[in-house]
C-alpha cells in the first residue's frame, strides 16, 4: 500500500488554508493510503515561541487534525520532538546538501527578509523536512503549493544519499490539490492566507467564532466591476472567494462560477460565510469534545512507538551505510 504523509507545525492557529491545503487532502485518501501525520514541533521554534502557548498550540493541532476528520485508526499522528530519529536524520542530510541548492527556498529567502535576527534553524528548516519525510519511505507528501519546493528538495536529497550509498530512500512525491493549493489572505489576495500573518483580518483560523468569519468575509477586498467569474489575475478576490466555496462544498470552479454568475458581491460573500461557518461549527463541535480528553494522550503515545520504530530502522540502516559505526 501506498504511503501519504504530511505535518502542519504549531506556529500559530491552523487556518482554512491548512485544512484546504493539507488536512482535507489527508481525510480524503486515508482510507487507500497508510497514513501519516505528525505535528512538526522542532519546525516552529525555527521561529522565537512562547513556550507555553506552544504547549497548548500542539495539543490543539492534534485535536484539530482528529477534529477535522483525521482517524485515528488509520493514521499514525505523533510528535516530532518525541522521537529523536528526525533531529539525528536531518544531520546526515545536511551534510548531504548544499548551500547552493538549501539558499534556492523562496520561503527562506521571504521570511529572512522580514526579520532581523534570522535563525540557522529557519535556513535548514528544509532539511529536517526532508529528514521527515524520508525516514518513512512516504511516496506522497499532501502539501499547498508553497512546500512544493520543500518537498522537491527531499527528492534532491534522497537521490543523492541513494547514489551515494545504495537505495536507502523512496523518492517522494508532493501532492497538490488542483483547486485550493493556496488560498489567499482576504484582506490581500495575491499573498497566502498564512498562521503568522500580521493581519488578522485577512486569515480565517478554524477556531474563529461565527461573527468573526462572516465579518472577516463580509470585509474580504474584491474589485469594483461588479460580476462573478473565475479570473485569478484580474479578480483575486472574488476568484479566491470561488476557490473557497469549491473547496468545501466539492464543486469544480465552473459550477460554482455557474452558480454564481447572477450574484452581486454581498450576496456571493453571504453564501461563502455561510459554507464556511457550517463546515467550521462541525470541526469546532467535534474539537470541544476532544480537547480535554485523554484521547490525545492516547494518539500521542500509541504514534510515538509507531514512529519510532519505523523510523529508527530506516535512521541505522543509513548510519551503518555512511560508516558510522564501529
Ligand atoms: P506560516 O505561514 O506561518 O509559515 P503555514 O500556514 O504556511 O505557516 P502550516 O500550517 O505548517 O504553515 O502549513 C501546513 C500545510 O498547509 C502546508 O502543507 C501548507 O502548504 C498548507 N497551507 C498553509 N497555508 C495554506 C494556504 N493558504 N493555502 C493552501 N495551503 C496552505
Ligand atoms: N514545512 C511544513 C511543515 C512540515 C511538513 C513536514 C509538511 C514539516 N515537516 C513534512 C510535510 C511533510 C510547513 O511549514 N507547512
Amino acid at each position: 500500500m501506498k504511503r501519504i504523509l504530511t505535518g502542519l507545525k504549531p506556529s500559530g492557529e491552523l487556518t482554512l488554508g491548512s485544512l484546504i491545503g493539507a488536512i482535507k487532502q489527508c481525510v480524503s485518501y486515508q482510507k487507500d493510503y497508510e497514513s501519516i501525520i505528525f505535528v512538526p514541533d522542532l519546525h516552529a521554534i525555527t521561529v522565537e515561541q512562547d513556550p507555553k502557548e506552544l504547549k497548548m498550540r500542539i495539543k490543539k493541532n492534534v485535536a484539530l487534525y482528529l477534529a477535522c476528520g483525521i482517524d485515528p485508526e488509520k493514521n499514525i499522528i505523533f510528535l516530532q520532538s518525541e522521537n529523536v530519529y528526525h533531529a539525528n536524520l536531518s544531520w546526515i542530510l545536511e551534510c548531504n546538501t548544499y548551500m547552493g541548492e538549501a539558499s534556492r527556498m523562496t520561503q527562506f529567502k521571504d521570511k529572512s527578509s522580514k526579520k532581523e535576527n534570522v535563525s540557522v534553524g529557519l535556513f535548514t528548516y528544509p532539511i529536517l523536512m526532508a529528514a521527515d519525510i524520508l525516514l518513512y519511505d512516504a511516496d506522497y507528501v499532501p502539501v499547498g503549493i508553497d512546500q512544493k519546493q520543500h518537498v522537491e528538495l527531499a527528492r534532491d536529497i534522497a537521490n543523492r544519499i541513494n547514489n551515494r550509498y545504495g537505495n536507502i530512500f523512496k523518492v517522494p512525491e508532493p501532492l497538490i490539490p488542483e483547486v485550493g493549493a493556496k488560498i489567499m489572505d482576504l484582506q490581500e489576495p495575491t499573498k497566502k492566507m498564512s498562521k503568522s500573518s500580521d493581519n488578522y483580518k485577512g486569515t480565517i483560523l478554524l477556531l474563529d467564532s461565527e461573527k468573526d468569519i462572516r465579518k472577516k468575509i463580509a470585509s474580504a477586498v474584491t474589485d469594483s466591476e461588479g460580476k462573478v467569474y473565475f479570473d485569478k489575475e484580474n479578480k483575486p478576490g472574488i476568484s479566491n472567494l470561488l476557490t473557497i466555496y469549491s473547496c468545501l462544498s466539492n464543486l469544480s470552479i465552473e459550477e460554482v462560477e455557474d452558480k454564481f454568475k447572477d450574484y452581486n458581491y454581498g450576496n456571493l460573500k453571504k453564501e461563502v460565510a455561510d459554507i464556511v461557518v457550517e463546515k467550521l461549527t462541525e470541526i469546532q463541535t467535534k474539537y470541544e469534545n476532544i480537547i480535554n480528553s485523554n484521547m490525545i494522550d492516547e494518539v500521542l503515545d500509541k504514534g510515538k512507538n509507531l514512529s519510532i520504530k519505523m523510523a529508527q530502522a530506516k535512521y541505522e540502516k543509513l548510519k551503518e551505510k555512511v560508516g558510522l559505526t564501529r
